[in-house]
């Protein structure tokens, strides 16, 4: 495949970046984390990660890639802890990378080789990664979370079995699929599914973030429904690390 070849060599010359798209805690407006967010310049093209993940799980990559994404990106907002600025940081994991033998050691490495406070990072994590293997899987995200890292499931609402996987694994935390978010004040049905996992997260004790924010009238009725915190292109969109300095403890203008 070739895509496997430039994806290797990509690795090598260092053709990846992070860009981290800010999450506000919606009752003050302040940005309160940051998603991490792999990007790939091949020369000046961007491939879309939808593009390559795919091939990057099929052939292994992306172990080694997942490894220099949570490297780095903990040594960058320990960055902005020892301003501090104590952000939380969000990572997509895979499959693959949860299966990796090593997995739990370099998430450990890494937070104590950045000095970030396990506290400060949260594993998203999407129900299909629980199709295979799930007991292993569970099992290695459960001894990080004993270690102090949150666990997130990402694209809630989604999946054949979100409410489930709610009792599957000990999370911290919901984050509310766009294809929901979309239809605030729009749709009803949206707008009461919304509502209802907002209720349904809070009686869990877990944080609500709502994703996909684009319209004023989306953040407001979120707001209204008590959503802990929101993303979204509205609030702001995925960027560089400089771009993120600019933001610190500051809240956003466009709330
Ligand atoms: O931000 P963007 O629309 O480009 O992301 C597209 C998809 O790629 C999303 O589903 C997101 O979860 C996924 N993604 C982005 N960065 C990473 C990453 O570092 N690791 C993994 N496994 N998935 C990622
Ligand atoms: O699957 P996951 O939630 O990790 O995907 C994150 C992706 O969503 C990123 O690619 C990011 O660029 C994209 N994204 C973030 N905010 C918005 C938004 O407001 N609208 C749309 N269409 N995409 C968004
Ligand atoms: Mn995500
Ligand atoms: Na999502």
């Amino acid at each position: 495949l070739e895509l496997a070849a430039d994806l290797q060599r990509a690795l090598l010359e260092n053709q990846f970046a992070i860009e981290y798209q800010p999450v506000v805690d919606l009752a003050t407006s302040r940005v309160t984390a940051v998603e991490a967010l792999v990007r790939w310049w091949r020369g000046s093209a961007f491939v879309p990660p939808e593009l390559f993940l795919g091939p990057a799980e099929d052939t292994g990559l992306i172990v080694p890639l997942s490894e220099w994404i949570l490297r780095e990106a903990c040594r960058e907002v320990a960055t902005w802890h020892a301003s501090s600025w104590k952000i939380g940081l969000s990572l997509n994991l895979s499959a693959r990378q949860i299966m990796a033998p090593r997995f739990v050691e370099s998430v450990e490495s890494a937070l104590s080789e950045s000095g970030l406070p396990p506290s400060a990072l949260t594993l998203e994590v999407i129900e299909e990664m629980l199709v295979e293997d799930a007991e292993e899987i569970v099992n290695r995200l459960s001894e990080l979370r004993e270690l102090g890292v949150r666990l997130a499931i990402d694209d809630f609402g989604t999946g054949y079995a979100s409410l489930a996987l709610l009792r599957q694994l000990p999370v911290d935390m919901i984050k509310i699929d766009p294809s929901f978010v979309s239809g605030l004040g729009r749709d009803e049905t949206l707008t009461l599914l919304t509502r209802t996992i907002v209720r349904l997260g809070h009686d869990l004790g877990l944080i609500v973030v709502a994703e996909g924010i684009e319209r004023p009238e989306q953040l407001e009725l979120l707001r209204e429904m008590g959503c802990t915190r929101g993303q979204g292109f509205l609030v702001a969109r995925p960027m560089a690390a400089r771009g993120v300095d600019s933001l610190m403890h500051s809240d956003m203008p466009s709330m």
